[in-house]
């Protein structure tokens, strides 16, 4: 029987990286992209060859994007998932004091990259037969509003109503679309849209238990292990200590 394989983006860190790790070890092969190469040479080094294959994509880029799923090694041009991982949110000021160079990038990375990524990908799912998946990384901040919170949740809003358009475009063929919308989650994206504020990250989880990559790695694999005439449509967590409304966490 050949090996399943899974396509991910932003697998150098964080949910990206354990589901890497989570799906090479359960006899998946993974394409692995992000944009810092030495971070996937490491994955790549920890499996024997021809298990992972690496390449350097920013989602900012279409032809970063467009390049590696052209040049894909003949071996991993069947794909069972793709795993639309790679996002961000930058700076946690309310409007009007923001960096609009922020609001330009959340858009390019969240909202163009995943899009372009999925039209591109697509044939390769098709190649899957049966069973095929998109799991696409949303947000609880897509459908619950805080302060600061503007453009990057509503380029997960984007997210979220992109997925069940991609399924009305995808039915009656093998793919499946899930949103996958978490909230709050120790990874580096606290460090990243404090502009890599170390205090700033570790004061965000003090008291606190987040969701953590693996859990995230965990429900992606059971996503794609559903049955085949299964969609899970959306799937939308928290950590206990995180609830919707004011206080939105709850510290010890
Ligand atoms: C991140 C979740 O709750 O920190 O997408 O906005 S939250």
């Amino acid at each position: 029987m050949r090996k399943r394989t899974i396509f991910i983006t932003g697998a150098t860190a964080g949910f990206g990286l354990a589901t890497a790790h989570l799906f090479a070890k359960n006899n998946w092969k993974v394409i692995a992209t992000g944009r810092r190469l030495q971070r996937l040479e490491k994955l790549q080094n920890d499996y024997p060859e021809g298990i992972i294959h690496i390449a350097k994509m920013d989602l900012t880029k279409h032809a970063d994007i467009k390049n590696t799923i052209a040049n894909l090694p003949d071996d991993f041009k069947i794909v069972d998932c793709l795993f639309n991982n790679g996002g961000l949110a930058l700076g946690l000021n309310p409007i009007p004091n923001i960096r609009e160079e922020d609001w330009r990038i959340m858009v390019e990375t969240n909202i163009l990259g995943l899009i372009y990524t999925t039209q591109q990908m697509i044939p390769l799912l098709k190649n899957a037969g049966k069973g095929a998946s998109i799991i696409n990384v949303g947000s609880v901040a897509a459908r619950f509003a805080y302060p600061g919170g503007n453009v990057y949740g509503a380029t997960k809003a984007f997210v979220s109503q992109f997925s069940y358009n991609l399924r009305t475009d995808l039915a009656g063929s093998n793919i499946r679309v899930t949103e996958l919308a978490p909230g709050m989650a120790k990874s580096e994206f606290m460090q990243v849209r404090t502009y890599g504020d170390k205090q700033a990250n570790e004061d965000f989880y003090k008291g606190v238990e987040p969701i953590l990559p693996q859990d995230i790695a965990n429900i992606v694999w059971w996503l794609a292990n559903q049955p085949a005439h299964i969609n899970i449509n959306l799937i939308e967590l928290m950590p206990l200590c995180q609830v919707p409304g004011k206080p939105e966490i709850i510290r010890k």
